[in-house]
């Protein structure tokens, strides 16, 4: 039996993870196996209540040092409360976002150092990174205009648009760099289009595992 895995999905605002992650689940548990799906920061009680301390206005400002321990402490309780339990007991994990995600954010947005992060990385995580990591990588006027049809802006959405344009530079040479785990989905084109390359993907993936 192959081991199970861990599956990311990330992208700036607006990229269409939500209706990424439903496929993915669809497909994945097709195929008979085990699934937690999950997001960050998020994923455990302790983790929400963090989320919403990073998502939320009432801490507008806080230093770029803070947002990062705090996503580190909520991935820190997430590893132990439940992705590694999960994976322990032969279940895959889905997850909406994860290390990646800092390093596009609080690295090429916010401008703190990678190596700081990369030692927080192999602190919190050890070894464990994930197995296969979708991009979804789109302009990023389309994904915010996408994301603001749907709610009043978090502290992260009412950034400039500078942020998410080196963001999104992040998570394209993060791809570039780890070309074997990442697989970039052109989200610009139309739900469909996108939906199959989604598909196409986790099938190929699943294929090789011999599921
Ligand atoms: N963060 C997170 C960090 O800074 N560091 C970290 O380490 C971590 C883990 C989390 C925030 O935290 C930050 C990043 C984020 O700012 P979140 O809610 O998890 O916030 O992330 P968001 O990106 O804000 O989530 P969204 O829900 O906005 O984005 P999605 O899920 O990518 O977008 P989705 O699927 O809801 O789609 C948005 C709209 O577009 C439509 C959908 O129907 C929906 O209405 N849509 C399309 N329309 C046309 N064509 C397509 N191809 C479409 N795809 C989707």
């Amino acid at each position: 039996m192959s081991r199970p895995c861990f599956v990311t999905v990330e992208g700036i605002e607006g990229a269409g993870k939500t209706t990424c992650l439903e496929l993915l689940r669809v497909r994945i548990e097709a195929r008979g196996q085990r699934l937690l799906v999950t997001r960050e920061p998020g994923g455990t009680p302790l983790g929400e209540e963090l989320r919403n301390v990073l998502l939320g206005h009432r801490h507008d400002g806080m230093a770029d040092d803070t947002e990062l321990l705090l996503m580190f402490a909520a991935r820190a309780e997430h590893l132990h409360a439940r992705i590694e339990p999960a994976l322990a007991a032969g279940s895959w994990v889905l997850c909406d976002r994860f290390t990646d995600a800092t390093y596009a954010y609080q690295g090429f947005g916010r401008g703190i150092d990678l190596e700081r992060i990369r030692a927080l990385e192999d602190w919190v995580q050890g070894p464990r990174r994930p197995d296969l990591t979708l991009l979804l990588d789109l302009p990023v006027e389309l994904g915010l205009e996408r994301a603001g049809k749907r709610s009043a802006p978090d502290r992260f959405e009412s950034q400039a648009m500078a942020f998410f344009e080196r963001v999104r530079r992040g998570y394209r040479e993060l791809a570039r760099a780890a070309p074997q785990r990442f697989r970039v989905i052109d989200a610009a084109r139309s739900l469909d289009q996108v939906s199959r390359q989604v598909v196409d993907e986790i099938d190929r993936f699943l294929d090789e595992h011999g599921l």
